[in-house]
């Protein structure tokens, strides 16, 4: 049988759905798969990574901003989506925010004109790409930062971004850091308010925080997926920032957890999240960019990948030059499916693929369809080698997407077997490739 006959069958009599499952936009989003992240604000002219929000507004000054340039990048780079630091912890706004006195419009950029969202949003509508804001809720510049009207001024400027004039918006990062503000006090969040501001105006949107409800940040800022990743999540108890589950369960999320929270790995491609000149020799090497790739998206996680723009508004060539490399790496790799053409057998839990001739695969790649819940515990995968199957990996959960690195293998039988699972299995896919050159 072909291969799309494997898919059928693979498919075949989809059983009732378990547990939580993802609604159709958090279904769109884990489909998206990689996005780009943009740090870029007056640390990008002062080198620091945590402004002190008291940097003079003029500081903002790129001198060639042009975000269709980011957007072409990304779209190259083969991401569907950029999500922007609209607000970072300094409390400067790309945008002119009403609710504060320290955005673009109060800057020499642009005669005060200029707004760095409205610019993002067009290129990314223009590029077909998902337009995403992080929102930072920690302010050292808002004067009312740490008193209860700060809550209200932080709503509202929700409501500002959400309010329509940038279009849809795909995704709200909330970070959940919460230091001091201008007066020495912290903020207490109200976190079910600032959600209730996105959830009715951008229903749609993704609501990232350590503890969803849209998805959850992944437990460290190195893109690493826990091996045994569930997209569900207990939250009772929890509170994003310093309430948040410890990282490592952030990391792997929780087996039985009540709510369908899937995971989201950000890193930087640079040490830093905004732009130094000094960095521009330290992006990371495809290397390490594959290593991360098979880390979060081969292991149930979207990547986002931080891109900062330089003090000209633009993506470095660099930068952009490592993505394209990347981009390479990736349709060397995963442009020829080795399980094309394969005949498949279905055996109670295992699936048992017969290659049209002996080929040389190092990478296993399995799915599941999660519009029916995530289901597998645990799986083996073997190859038949002279005259016995042959264990070549074995694993937890699959979820969304899982591939696995196995060592190189010429064979022309594989088979999958689902060990372990919390409802009956249903694989949706199983594609094989080979990633080292030779
Ligand atoms: C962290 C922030 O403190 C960093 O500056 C950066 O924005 C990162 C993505 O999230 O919590």
């Amino acid at each position: 049988m072909p291969l799309l006959g494997l898919a059928m069958l693979l498919a075949a009599c989809a059983p009732a759905p378990y547990g939580p499952v993802p609604t159709e936009a958090q279904l769109r989003w884990q489909q998206m798969e990689y996005n780009m992240f943009v740090h870029f604000g007056p640390n990008t002219f002062s080198g620091l990574e945590w402004g002190e929000g008291t940097e003079p507004e003029d500081l903002f000054c790129p001198t060639e901003l042009d975000c269709r340039q980011w957007a072409a990048t990304a779209k190259a780079a083969g991401m569907k989506g950029i999500i922007i630091t609209a607000k970072h912890h300094d409390g400067f706004c790309l945008w002119p925010n009403p609710e504060s006195t320290h955005t673009v419009a109060q800057s020499i950029w642009r005669d005060g004109k200029g707004d760095v969202l409205a610019e993002l949003a067009d290129a990314c509508r223009e590029y077909g790409l998902g337009f995403g804001v992080y929102i930072s809720p920690w302010d050292r510049n808002d004067p009312a930062y740490g008193t209860p009207e700060y809550n209200g001024k932080y709503i509202r400027t929700l409501q500002d971004v959400h309010g329509g004039r940038y279009g849809a918006i795909f995704e709200q990062w909330f970070d959940g850091a919460c230091g001091e503000g201008p007066g020495g006090k912290r903020q207490e969040y109200d976190w079910p308010a600032f959600r209730q501001a996105v959830r009715e105006l951008s229903p749609d949107a993704i609501m990232f925080s350590d503890i969803g409800p849209g998805c959850r940040w992944i437990g460290n800022e190195r893109g690493i997926a826990g091996e045994t990743n569930w997209s569900r999540l207990d939250t009772d108890g929890f509170s994003p920032g310093r309430g948040a589950p410890p990282t490592d369960t952030l990391n792997r999320g929780n087996v039985n957890g009540a709510e369908w929270i899937p995971g989201e790995a950000d890193v930087s491609i640079r040490p830093g999240w905004f732009w130094r000149e000094s960095e521009n020799t330290r992006i990371k090497s495809v290397e390490e960019l594959a290593d991360i790739w098979l880390s979060s998206v081969g292991r149930n996680a979207l990547l986002l990948l931080n891109v900062p723009p330089d003090t000209r508004g633009r993506i470095h060539e660099a930068d952009s030059l490592r993505l394209m490399e990347f981009r390479d790496w990736r349709d060397r790799v995963f442009g020829t499916n080795l399980a094309d053409g394969a005949r498949i057998r279905r055996r109670s839990h295992s699936w048992e693929l017969t290659l049209p001739e002996e080929r040389l695969i190092d990478l296993v790649q399995l799915q599941e369809d999660i519009s029916l819940g995530q289901r597998i515990s645990s799986f083996r995968v073997d190859v038949w080698a002279d005259d016995g199957w042959q264990l070549v990996a074995d694993g937890t959960t699959i979820g969304y997407k899982r591939i696995l690195p196995i060592d190189p293998v010429c064979t022309r039988r594989l088979r999958v077997t689902v060990t372990g699972a919390l409802a009956p299995p249903h694989l949706s896919g199983v594609a094989l490739y080979k990633n080292s050159p030779n």
